[in-house]
């Protein structure tokens, strides 16, 4: 605790805080590795070559250089964590055996840098990460131990859950994440949109929710990057994010396992609500790894509206 130009503060850092959860040593352990991770990762985004890395992922998808890096600096850190059984990620073809089952370990999905084609246009990315418990990477995401993603803005940012509040860090001038908002959470409806995927490919229900938005005078808000629209929900408290099913893609963009469960797990504990339009996004039992699934994500009453008009 120090004192600057007359206030007290409190300097709370990420492993301190997480100390202070009902979580064991080893999953302390594993945020705060992720935590260092993204120092490079962040580096990477700022320093790295722009180009293609003349592969694929999991989704046939042309890999950036930046992705196939930011990929190999968060496995490389899992593995050597020690604490980690497998690993899955959004730039991976397969699950990467840390190693074998044993008591205490953890298993990672993550996505390492999503919105990476917005790099070079320098609009915020970010890291997105769900952990399980044990080595089994297809279980609901309500069985996630702890939901986190970092944000790489003009400030970087880290939000985190384990199950007992969402809380926000900032990284700070010695690159340590100190404790900046604590407890998020979300008012029941807001006046914020995100709309994801071309109008022209919505079904009837989707454009009769986007009317409904419009009409009660919802703000448009739309990035193309997942952390930060998700963000900028969660954080002010308000709004909805949805990227639905469209009429050539009858499951949507976004992948469960990758992106939606993290988002899902936070906000549901801020208040909020996360759909695919027929049931929660974290109960839904993934059948596949590169699984994708429509998503109606933030206040609940707007959750529920866009459910109705789905349903309608
Ligand atoms: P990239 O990682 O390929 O840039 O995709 C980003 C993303 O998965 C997610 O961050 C955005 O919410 C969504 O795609 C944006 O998709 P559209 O470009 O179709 O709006």
């Amino acid at each position: 605790m120090y004192k600057e130009a007359g206030k007290t503060k409190f300097q709370i850092d990420l492993r301190r805080h997480l100390r202070e959860q009902n979580i064991s040593d080893n999953l302390i352990h594993l945020i705060c590795e992720i935590a260092e991770a993204s120092k490079y990762v962040i580096n990477a985004v700022r320093t790295g070559d722009l180009g293609v890395a003349g592969t694929s992922n999991l989704y046939g998808e042309e890999q950036l250089a930046l992705d196939v890096l930011s990929d190999r600096i968060l496995r490389k850190r899992l593995i050597h964590s020690g604490v980690v059984c497998n690993i899955a990620s959004e730039e991976m073809d397969e699950i990467y055996q840390a190693q074998g089952s044993a008591e205490g370990l953890y298993s990672v999905a993550y996505d390492p840098l999503d919105g990476s084609s917005l790099v070079d246009v320098n609009l915020a990315v970010g890291t997105i990460v769900s952990i399980y418990a044990g080595c089994d990477l297809l279980q609901e995401g309500r069985k996630q131990v702890a939901a986190m993603y970092l944000l790489y803005g003009p400030r970087v940012s880290l939000v985190y859950s384990v199950g007992n509040g969402v809380h926000e860090f900032t990284m700070n001038q010695l690159m340590e994440f100190t404790l900046s908002r604590e407890n998020i959470t979300m008012k029941p409806s807001g006046d914020i949109y995100s709309p994801g995927g071309l109008r022209n490919k919505y079904t009837p229900g989707n454009e009769k929710f986007v009317n409904y938005l419009e009409a009660k005078g919802s703000k448009l808000r739309y990035s193309g990057g997942f952390v930060p629209d998700i963000n900028q929900i969660l954080l002010k408290g308000k709004g909805i994010f949805f990227y639905p099913a469209l009429k050539d893609a009858p499951k949507g963009k976004l992948r469960l396992l990758f992106e939606l469960n993290t988002m899902a797990y936070l906000v549901e504990n801020a208040g909020g609500a996360a759909s695919n339009g027929t049931m929660s996004i974290l109960d839904i039992k993934p059948e596949s790894l590169d699984q994708r699934e429509p998503i109606y994500i933030g206040c609940s009453e707007d959750v529920a509206k866009a459910v109705e008009f789905l349903k309608g």
